[in-house]
């Protein structure tokens, strides 16, 4: 029944930021959304989902790149945050570059896709644990999920879309 509706409906244009360390998986997360060569990706890409044009920017987790990630904040409808659970050593880093996100003003009370990243891997932290570690709990200014999920398996990148998709608030209509 919503279907139809979507159907009827232009397509609206939503801007999705993928930002996380360096390493976390965010390019490969976008080659799965894609279902294109992750070559072809830079740095932003258009992904189709349920009547959404969803525009995807994906910038570069390296620590000298991160003071750019700001250049890229307005007028973004969903974040999607990318960790990678096997990378015990810098849960503290990527804790408190989310932290420093979050007091973003252009980014207050934007929705929060948190990917719980590389399950496939026997070392990777259950998604649950991570969100412990991280103290995630303590966000209450803003719509937030955790998903885990492999970019590589393409396990949960589907369900966290969906999320994604569900959550989308139209900040510029
Ligand atoms: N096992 C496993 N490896 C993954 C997964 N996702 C990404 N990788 C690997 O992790 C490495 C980094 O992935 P990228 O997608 O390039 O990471 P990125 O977040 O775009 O990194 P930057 O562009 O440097 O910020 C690559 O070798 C990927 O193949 C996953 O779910 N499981
Ligand atoms: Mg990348």
């Amino acid at each position: 029944m919503n279907d139809l509706k979507l159907k009827q409906a232009p397509e609206q244009e939503v801007r999705l930021l993928l930002l996380g360390l360096d390493n976390a998986g965010k390019t490969t997360l976008l080659k799965q959304m894609s279902a294109e060569d992750i070559n072809h990706i830079t740095p932003t890409q258009s992904v189709q989902s349920s009547g959404f044009k969803l525009n995807v920017w994906d910038i570069g987790g390296q620590r000298k790149i991160r003071p750019y990630w700001r250049n890229y904040f307005e007028n973004t409808d969903v974040l999607i945050y990318v960790i990678d659970s096997s990378d015990r050593k810098r849960f503290e880093e990527t804790s408190l570059e989310l932290a420093e996100l979050l007091e973003e003003e252009k980014l207050a009370a934007v929705p929060l896709l948190i990917f719980a990243n590389k399950q496939d891997l026997m070392t990777a932290t259950p998604a649950s644990e991570l969100a412990e570690s991280l103290h995630l709990h303590t966000i209450r200014d803003r719509m937030w999920q955790v998903q885990a999920c492999s970019a590589l398996t393409a396990e949960g990148v589907q369900d966290g879309m969906t999320w994604v998709c569900r959550n989308i608030t139209f900040r510029k209509k």
